[in-house]
């Protein structure tokens, strides 16, 4: 089988999302430890270029066996979901699949707001990022030359806060939603292994990404994951290569998804009262090309600037659940039922 190639970086936790699937697919690869941000990006430089820069990138052939550089997690896993057999991440109910999605989207898509946030505000966590993300695709640079690349590195992302949406408006929903966040895949990791079940799903991957630097990395909640979410932190861990773990080559090890567990109801309240009306508040600012996303979010004040991608996330959202048949989409109504989320989608 020949290596899927890519370039990506240890600090970004779409990388590591698409590591540990790979590594949990068993699909091969080869990567290259580079970022658009090292000034001395050699490898690829004579490789075609994406047409958003972005970690990871991959080279896969397209249609007519060219290779092109490709970005998106999403996208690029499900495409894997066709190219390679076995150990399936989506799950095989398609009411489940859509859970998963949106699980998958907020932790891609709302969770990698704390992790940004605590990355680049508080000054421990910019001082060890700043040193430490410059030496990941320069491991022989001397630390004269690192110096400059972890100013330049650090004033990029600090800058970047704002399309973010981490600002004094925001910090206190970002952490508070972080922080509930972990309250709620702690109780949930008590029932099971895995979100949606025995066997782990495209949403860990994406969640776990994130987790990568939160839980691991990130001096300010690696504190609260270690010290107050020990299960959290173990999972991290674990996730990281599931190469070996065994799972049935059938569909068995997702949930039964004839009555979901309180526990997952919960995560679901979450995506159904802050995350989707916040892709909504988005979309809202998207369209109307206003300045500033400014409205409500989790009951408090929110400001940032549109993020037109996310209004995107929004639309395949509402496609993703346009595709279910109408007696998946009874079934989802029933699994669902009082968590907000027929609400929220409508
Ligand atoms: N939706 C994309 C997001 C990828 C992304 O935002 N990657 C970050 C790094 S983790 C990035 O490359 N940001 C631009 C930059 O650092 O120049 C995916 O799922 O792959």
């Amino acid at each position: 089988m020949t290596a899927v190639e890519l370039m990506g970086a240890p600090g970004s936790p779409y990388t590591r999302k698409m590591l540990a699937l790979m590594r949990y697919r068993r699909i091969p690869y080869k990567i290259s430890w580079q970022s658009f941000t090292s000034p001395e990006n050699i490898t690829h430089k004579d490789r075609p270029q994406p047409k958003v820069p972005l970690l990871p990138t991959y080279y896969l052939p397209d249609e007519n066996g060219e290779t092109q550089a490709v970005t998106d997690s999403t996208p690029i896993l499900r495409r894997f979901e066709t190219e390679f057999d076995g150990r399936s991440v989506i799950p095989s109910d398609p009411a489940l699949a859509f859970l998963n999605w949106l699980m998958e989207d907020y932790g891609d898509e709302w969770l990698t707001k704390s992790m940004f946030h605590y990355r680049w505000h508080y000054e421990a966590d910019i001082k060890k990022a700043g040193s430490i993300l410059p030496r990941w695709s320069n491991i022989s640079a001397s630390d004269a030359d690192i110096a400059s690349l972890s100013k330049y590195v650090s004033e990029r992302q600090i800058n970047r806060l704002t399309y973010v949406g981490s600002n004094e408006v925001t910090k206190e929903t970002i952490e508070n939603s972080f922080k509930r966040f972990l309250s709620l895949l702690n109780e949930h990791l008590q029932t099971m292994p895995y979100i949606f079940g025995q066997r782990p799903s495209s949403a860990d991957f994406a969640i776990y990404g994130q987790l990568t630097c939160l839980a691991l990395f990130d001096p300010t909640p690696n504190a609260i994951v270690a010290g107050d979410f020990p299960r959290i932190y173990a999972w991290v861990e674990l996730l990281e290569d599931l190469s070996g773990l065994a799972v049935a080559d059938d569909d068995s090890g997702w949930l039964n998804s004839a009555k979901l567990p309180e526990t997952l109801r919960s995560l679901i309240i979450e995506l159904a009262t802050l995350y989707i009306p916040y892709l909504k508040l988005n979309a809202e600012a998207v369209l109307n090309g206003a300045e500033l996303v400014d409205g409500e979010v989790d009951g408090r004040p929110y400001q940032q600037n549109p993020f037109p991608y996310q209004a995107k996330c929004l639309q395949w959202i509402g496609e993703q659940y346009a595709a279910l048949s109408n007696a998946d989409k009874a079934r989802l109504a029933a699994l669902t039922a009082d968590t907000g989320l027929a609400e929220a989608l409508s």
